[in-house]
């Protein structure tokens, strides 16, 4: 399944426009699968950390449900111990505070039971669950969540990565938010772990901060094109070759979580580079990152060389638009 992050928010020249997305008007469907982002919701913000209003979110994100499509939701909260009260909204200023805020190597330990920000974090897992608790049919009914906490965690660029806390910190806090979730009855969440790209797993150390069998569902792997083309294809087959074995052999699902090349520069990428990889292994889903300007974007943009590259997807019979998975 195709997947976008963001998509019905804002595209490359607009912005809130009902019904509109960057990939419908690529290729005349809507990605199956669409990324959405609670980033902000722990602070009791009204929009996210992408300035997308909450309500907006709890809103499209619903529609897309209703339409038969899959949602899945990432969350980049604040740093507990470098944050100030109010965060972004009080002005203190990226990366400081936020997610990104990788100065504090104290701050998984400081939320663990007993940690001087504990409390607080209590009250940033309600915020949390309240929003996602309010992700209801019109019936009532709790919508089904790919919901993917605490991701790219092997690597060191969010306060919960891998050198900011030790393996057990890492589980202790994956375990924290689950159990958290559990309690509060939600049966709809489908729980994702997706470090990124890495090139180079073993199965040991894999499993060092694994959270287990019973606590995993889907498995995936973020990984952009940052540097060249042949580092990409040869890191992301290596991961998938590692990742589908340990699928296979736990009965786990895999995905492209992430993914991307930023701002197109090869518009041939989709076609020539990333579906060559994903042709090979049994990915349920793949999500191109958001499409937040002409600076920073990943998916198909409408009428450009990259959106003809991606009708090539579109039409090729095992990647999976909305339309191909509505009965
Ligand atoms: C990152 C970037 C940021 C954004 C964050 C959360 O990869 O797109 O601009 O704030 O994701 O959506």
């Amino acid at each position: 399944m195709a997947g976008h992050q963001d998509d019905p928010f804002y595209g490359i020249g607009w912005a809130y426009e009902d019904g509109r997305s960057d990939v419908l008007q690529s290729v005349g469907d809507y990605p199956a699968v669409m990324g959405f982002e609670l980033g902000g919701i722990e602070m009791g913000d009204e929009k996210n950390l992408d300035s997308v209003p909450f309500t907006r979110i709890h809103d499209e994100l619903l529609a897309h449900v209703k339409r038969g499509g899959i949602v899945t939701v990432s969350w980049h909260p604040r740093n507990p111990v470098t944050t100030i009260e109010g965060g972004g909204r009080a002005g203190q200023e990226y990366p400081s505070g936020s997610a990104w805020d990788v100065t504090d190597s104290t701050a998984v330990k400081s939320i663990l039971p007993g940690g001087p920000k504990a409390m607080m974090f209590q009250t940033w897992m309600k915020r949390l669950a309240d929003f996602i608790e309010s992700l209801k049919t019109d019936d009532g009914t709790p919508v089904p969540i790919i919901f993917r906490p605490w991701h790219e965690n092997n690597v060191s660029w969010f306060w919960w990565g891998q050198n900011l806390c030790s393996d057990e910190e890492f589980k202790g806090l994956w375990n924290l938010l689950q159990d958290y979730m559990n309690e509060r009855g939600f049966d709809n969440l489908l729980w994702a772990y997706s470090p990124n790209l890495d090139g180079g797993w073993t199965l040991e150390r894999f499993m060092k901060r694994y959270p287990g069998n019973d606590r995993v569902a889907l498995m995936g792997i973020d990984a952009y094109q940052w540097g060249t083309e042949e580092g990409f294809v040869r890191a992301l087959t290596a991961d998938f070759d590692f990742l589908s074995q340990f699928a296979r052999d736990n009965g786990k699902l895999i995905a492209l979580t992430e993914c991307g090349l930023q701002n197109m520069p090869d518009s041939s990428w989709y076609s020539r580079v990333l579906k060559p990889i994903m042709d090979q292994y049994p990915i349920s889903y793949f999500l191109l990152w958001r499409n937040a300007g002409e600076d920073e974007f990943f998916g198909p943009v409408p009428a450009r060389p990259c959106a003809d590259d991606f009708k090539k997807l579109y039409e090729a019979e095992n990647v999976l638009f909305l339309k191909d998975i509505v009965n």
